[in-house]
């Protein structure tokens, strides 16, 4: 009879044992995930393949830039699963205490990113964020306009050469962005946080106006092959991908050097789902799924692993994986702590000035 009480009681605990070990780390996934994301910025039948295979609906919004994103989750946003920010808006966010900390226990392909990417000065030790892509931001051009490349912000900026193709070109509608490109232009750090250098750029940029077609971060390429602009302040992967189908179109990083960046998948704290997101950026990492971002943004990837799946013409072109003398030149945009505002102020004032 004992012994029958023991083997009981054994058997019991082996039931609830097997039962906790199964419940243990095995959450469960959400119906739907919402990602918040640049537009273009990823393969839609990345979505259908994820929704395929783990029975999750992915529901994508798009943004046009980091200040947007950042005022939208400031404003109290909470529907979103996954966020796009780059380099020195994952600082700010951190700081404001908007993102999510990964658990990389769900994150194992983690380690498939390229070393130069998994400290990165604005999160290290990837504890926030995953870097997603990387490029630059430069000058995308119809090529039958030009007899040279437009390869510095010369054309962009200097009088002489910007009146020239005035009202075919536009900026990036984004104050970091254009800033940055008229800093560059006067030779100053796209960083600064120098009152008069900020003045003078935002002079600049006002001046400049009169000739821009449109301030614009989301069809500008559009614009090039729709034969309404020449030239486009824009980033480096837009304009290659237009160029599949529209093969005048190229991309120049400016002499002077222009900037580098990388943008990264983050969790907000307010995430419906946080398990889910994670299951999600560890199926973006696998190598086949990460060579297939790259082959269809043409954007850089930091994804070590998928570099045998990306295409040739991607990986060898110079203007997306830049050689090391071109890198040299190149700038990050850093978070500017008490001068954003400053930066904020100066972009206001050239989107209300006169044309
Ligand atoms: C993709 C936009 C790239 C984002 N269309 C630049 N940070």
């Amino acid at each position: 009879m004992r012994k029958i009480l023991v083997l009981l009681i054994i058997m019991v605990s082996v039931v609830f044992l097997l039962a906790a070990c199964g419940g243990a780390g095995k959450q469960e996934l959400a119906k739907e995930l919402h990602v918040y994301n640049w537009s273009e910025y990823i393969d839609p039948q990345i979505y259908a393949d994820f929704e395929e295979e783990f029975g999750v609906h992915v529901v994508e919004d798009t943004f046009a830039s980091n200040e947007e994103l950042l005022a939208k989750l400031q404003a109290g946003a909470t529907g979103y699963d996954i966020i796009v920010p780059s380099d020195y808006m994952v600082k700010i966010m951190i700081e404001e205490g908007l993102l999510a900390e990964l658990d990389r226990e769900n994150i194992p392909n983690i380690t498939n990113i390229d070393v130069k990417f998994a400290d990165p000065p604005y999160d290290p030790g990837m504890v926030h964020c995953v870097p997603y892509q990387w490029g630059t931001t430069g000058i995308g051009y119809n090529s039958e306009a030009f007899d040279e490349a437009p390869d510095s912000w010369v054309y962009l900026f200097d009088p002489a050469v910007a009146a020239e193709y005035a009202g075919q070109f536009t900026m990036l509608n984004d104050s970091r962005e254009s800033l940055g490109a008229a800093l560059k232009y006067l030779g100053y750090s796209l960083n600064t946080t120098d009152e008069a250098q900020l003045m003078e750029a935002r002079d600049l940029l006002i001046q400049q106006k009169q000739w821009v077609y449109a301030y614009d971060s989301e069809q500008y390429e559009d614009l090039i092959s729709a034969d309404e602009t020449v030239m486009a302040h824009g980033w480096s992967g837009d304009f290659f991908m237009a160029a599949v189908e529209d093969e005048r179109i190229w991309y120049a990083i400016p002499q002077e050097g222009g900037v580098i960046w990388a943008d990264n998948l983050c969790i907000p704290k307010t995430a419906p789902s946080q398990y889910t997101a994670e299951v999600f950026i560890n199926y973006l990492l696998q190598p086949e799924v990460g060579a297939a971002i790259s082959n269809f943004t043409w954007y850089a990837s930091p994804n070590a692993a998928a570099s045998e799946f990306i295409d040739a013409e991607i990986l060898e072109e110079p203007a997306i994986y830049p050689p090391p003398e071109v890198l040299e030149k190149l700038e990050w945009l850093r978070d500017v702590g008490e001068a954003t505002p400053l930066y904020e102020r100066m972009w206001t004032e050239i989107k209300a000035a006169g044309p």
